[in-house]
C-alpha cells in the first residue's frame, strides 16, 4: 500500500502562519507539525512507501520530509500549475507512481486519531471517513449516501448526506477507475476542480463504502481557529490513558496486534496478572510474574506495567481510572463475563470507556496453547509444579483422581466467586478411592502396577500435578523403586504413611487393629526414599497416625521432627475426629519450631474449617481425599436401582447426563 499526501495547496487562509513554509508544516503541538505526525502515524501502520505532491516551498517541503528521519521511501511530484489548478492535477502529475496499487489518500491539512486511521487501514473494501454526528458543514465536503456507499462527494450536496474527510483507503482495482476519470478530466483541460467531481462521474464503477468516525478527531486545518480547536484536541488524545490486562506468558502476534491498536488510544498501561491469579484461572504460568512483566515493558507502545493481583479490575481501575479498557470480546460471555460486568460497572462510574476488539480464533493461537499444555504434561514440567505452587500460593488444595474422568473434573472445574476464580491445584491419587474403584478393600491389595496404570490414564488427559497416596510405602527395598518410578512418572509428591503389617484404612481409627511403625524404621524409610530419588523436586512426606491411633499429640510432634531429621519433604498429620482442634494443636506446636516443612491436611471428618482458615494457621496443602468417589457412587447406585424397581430406564433419565451431553463430554483432540 502507498500513502498519497496531497500538499500542493497554498494554504492562504492561514494567514501568516504560511507565509514561510506549506500549511502542512504548521505546528499542532510541540513536538509536531501536522505533515509530521501524519507521516509518523503512516510510518507506525508500517507503510512504506510516500508519493507526496507538493507546489510552493516546494523545496522546503521536501527538505522538512528528508530531516524527519522515518523509514518512509518518498517520491515527491512537483505539481508546476498549483497555484493556478486544483489537486486532481496534482494527482494527475502523479499518476505513473499510483496506478497497480492499493493508495491511502489524504489531504496534507488533515488531522486525525491514530484510531481512526487504523480503522480505515483495516477496512477491506475502499473508503471515505464520514461523521454520522457531525454537523453538515456548509463550505467543507459532504458525502451523498445510497444504499452503504457513497454516490457523490462534494460541498454542494445536502441530501442523505453525511460531513465527510478527505482521507480514503482506496483499492487498486477500485482507486484505477477513478483515477483514468481524473485522467480524462485534466487531459480534457478541466484541471481546476475537485478530484471528487471526477469520482462522481464513475461512483456507480468506483465502490467507496463511508467510514463513520462519529465524534472522532479527523479534521482539516484551513484557518488559525481550526488550528486551535485541533491542537486542543490532539493535547487532549496525547493525555488520554488506557489499560488491558494480560496473564499471557506466550506472547504471541495476537496479543501485539492488540496492544499496538490499543496504544492508538492513549498512553497504554499494562496490567500483568499475578503469579497466583494466573494459577487461580487459567494454569501454572510458564514464567514468573517478573519475567512476564519485564517482557511487556519492553513491547513498544507500552507505557507502563503494573501487577494485576486479581482477576477483577477492580483495584487498578480505581487507582489508575483510565479513560479506556481495552480487551478482545470474547469476554461477553462465559467464564469471565461477571468480570467484564464489573469493569463496565467502574468505568461507568467515572466516564471511561470499554473498547473491545474481535477475538482472534486462529487456530494456530489454539496450537500454541495446545503446544504449552503438552510442556506442562511432560513429567519433568508436571513433578516440579506442586513445590513451585506451594511456595507461590502458601497453601494449595486437591482433589482425590481415581480415572481419567475424574481426573478431568479436577483438571477443569472451576468457580468464580468475588471477582475471584478459584479451582483445584492438585490432584491426589488416594489408595482408598482407587481400591474402592476396583471394588477392593483398602488393604494395599491393589499392587504398585494396577495403582500404576492409574496414575497414567490420568496423567494422559490432564496437566496438574499429582500427590500419590503411598500407603505405607512397603518395604524399604520396595519403597525406593516406587520412589523413582512415581518421579518417572512425573508424580510431585508421594506420601506414606507410618504404619506397617496389614494397612487399614485410618478412618478405622482403632476400631480396627492397626500397628504404627517405629520411628526408627520410619525414619530409615524415608532416607532411603530420598536418597533414591534423582529430582530435586520431587517430595516425600511422611504421614503421622499417631491421632488416629490414639498415640497423643506429643508422639506425633515427636515423629513429625525424626521424620523430619530423616529428610521428609513434607508432614502429613491425620485426624478423624469432626473437631479440628488436635489438628490445629499440632500445627500451632509443630509450626512453633518449624516454620517452613510444608503441613499437610486430609480434611474428610473435620471438613467444617475452610482452606483460609486452614492457611491462616500454617497449613500448606488440604486434601480433599475422597469426595468424588463418595458423590459418584451413591448416585450410580440410585440410577441402578431405579431401573430395577421400574424394569425400565426412563424413571432414571433425569438422573443422568442427557446423551448428548456424554458423547461431547470429551471432545476428541
Ligand atoms: C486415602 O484417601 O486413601 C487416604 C486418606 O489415605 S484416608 O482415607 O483419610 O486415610
Ligand atoms: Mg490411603
Amino acid at each position: 500500500m502507498k500513502a498519497l499526501v496531497l500538499n500542493s495547496g497554498l494554504g492562504h487562509r492561514m494567514g501568516v502562519l504560511t507565509s514561510e513554509h506549506p500549511k502542512c508544516m504548521t505546528e499542532i503541538t510541540s513536538r509536531d507539525t501536522i505533515l509530521s505526525r501524519q507521516l509518523r502515524l503512516i510510518a507506525d501502520a508500517g507503510i512504506r512507501e510516500v508519493v507526496m505532491t507538493t507546489g510552493y516551498y516546494n523545496e522546503i517541503l521536501v527538505n522538512y520530509c528528508r530531516s524527519l528521519d522515518l523509514p518512509l521511501h518518498f517520491t515527491f511530484v512537483n505539481n508546476p500549475l498549483y497555484d493556478k489548478t486544483n489537486y486532481i492535477y496534482s494527482i494527475y502529475c502523479a499518476k505513473d507512481e499510483l496506478y497497480g496499487d492499493d493508495i491511502v489518500l489524504m489531504h496534507g491539512d488533515l488531522v486525525f486519531e491514530e484510531e481512526v486511521f487504523a480503522r480505515v487501514l483495516e477496512s477491506e473494501e475502499s473508503c471515505m471517513t464520514v461523521s454520522s454526528t457531525l454537523a453538515l458543514p456548509e463550505k467543507d465536503f459532504k458525502a451523498v449516501i445510497h444504499n452503504g456507499r457513497i454516490d457523490k462527494v462534494g460541498i454542494e450536496f445536502f441530501t442523505d448526506v453525511m460531513a465527510a474527510q478527505p482521507l480514503y483507503k482506496l483499492r487498486a482495482d477500485d482507486f484505477k477507475v477513478w483515477l483514468d476519470e481524473m485522467v480524462r478530466f485534466c487531459e480534457s483541460d478541466n484541471r481546476r476542480c475537485y478530484a471528487e467531481n471526477a469520482f462522481n462521474e464513475v461512483s456507480d464503477k468506483c465502490k467507496i463504502i463511508p467510514l463513520d468516525f462519529a465524534d472522532a478527531l479527523c479534521a482539516e486545518i484551513d484557518t488559525p481557529e481550526d488550528l486551535s480547536v485541533v491542537s486542543a484536541k490532539v493535547h487532549e488524545l496525547e493525555q488520554r490513558s488506557v489499560y488491558m490486562c494480560f496473564s499471557a506468558d506466550m506472547l504471541h502476534s495476537g496479543h501485539i496486534a492488540i496492544i499496538k491498536k490499543a496504544a492508538k488510544l492513549g498512553k497504554l498501561t499494562i496490567g500483568v496478572l499475578s503469579d497466583e491469579a494466573v494459577a487461580s484461572y487459567k494454569r501454572f504460568p510458564l514464567m514468573p510474574y517478573e519475567e512476564r512483566k519485564s517482557i511487556f515493558e519492553n513491547i513498544s507502545g507500552v507505557c507502563a506495567v503494573v501487577e494485576q493481583k486479581e482477576l477483577s479490575y477492580a483495584e487498578n481501575l480505581h487507582r489508575l481510572r483510565p479513560d479506556f479498557v481495552v480487551h478482545g470480546d470474547d469476554w461477553k460471555t462465559g467464564f469471565q463475563k461477571p468480570i467484564r460486568d464489573e469493569v463496565v460497572e467502574i468505568l461507568a462510574e467515572y466516564g471511561g470507556k470499554l473498547v473491545e476488539y474481535k477475538y482472534s480464533d486462529d487456530p494456530k493461537y489454539l496450537e500454541l496453547e495446545k503446544a504449552s499444555r503438552a510442556q506442562m504434561s511432560t513429567p519433568d514440567f508436571r513433578r516440579s509444579r506442586l513445590k513451585k505452587l506451594i511456595g507461590m500460593k502458601g497453601c494449595v488444595s486437591a482433589l482425590e483422581a481415581h480415572s481419567g474422568i475424574t481426573g478431568l473434573i479436577c483438571e477443569n472445574t472451576k468457580v468464580l466467586r468475588d471477582g475471584k476464580t478459584y479451582q483445584f491445584d492438585a490432584m491426589w491419587i488416594s489408595s482408598l478411592c482407587d481400591s474402592t474403584a476396583k471394588g477392593k478393600p483398602d488393604i494395599e491389595l491393589v499392587d504398585m502396577t494396577s495403582r500404576f496404570r492409574t496414575i497414567d490414564d490420568i496423567m494422559e488427559v490432564t496437566t496438574k500435578p499429582i500427590i500419590f497416596d503411598g500407603d505405607t510405602g512397603g518395604l524399604t527395598e520396595h519403597f525406593v523403586y516406587t520412589v523413582r518410578s512415581l518421579e518417572r512418572m512425573g508424580v510431585s509428591m508421594v506420601i506414606i504413611e507410618d504404619k506397617t503389617g496389614l494397612k487399614k484404612n485410618s478412618l478405622f481409627g482403632t476400631e480396627v487393629a492397626q500397628t504404627q511403625d517405629s520411628i526408627e524404621n520410619f525414619c530409615a524409610k524415608i532416607s532411603a526414599g530420598k536418597a533414591a530419588q534423582k529430582t530435586p523436586e520431587f517430595m516425600i512426606c511422611a504421614r503421622i497416625e499417631s491421632l488416629i491411633l490414639e498415640m497423643g499429640m506429643d508422639d506425633a510432634l515427636t515423629r513429625a521432627f525424626a521424620y523430619v531429621k530423616a529428610g521428609a519433604d513434607a508432614i502429613m498429620i491425620h485426624s478423624r475426629k469432626k473437631d479440628p482442634a488436635e489438628i490445629f494443636e499440632f500445627v500451632e506446636r509443630f509450626r512453633k519450631e518449624d516454620k517452613t516443612t510444608p503441613i499437610v491436611v486430609v480434611p474428610t471428618s473435620f471438613n467444617s474449617v475452610t482452606e483460609d482458615e486452614f492457611k491462616a494457621c500454617g497449613v500448606n496443602v488440604v486434601i480433599y481425599a475422597n469426595q468424588l468417589t463418595r458423590s459418584g457412587f451413591p448416585a450410580m447406585q440410585n440410577v441402578a436401582r431405579t431401573i430395577l424397581e421400574n424394569r425400565r430406564a426412563k424413571e432414571a433419565d433425569d438422573m443422568c447426563m442427557s446423551i448428548k451431553d456424554i458423547i461431547t463430554l470429551i471432545p476428541e483432540e
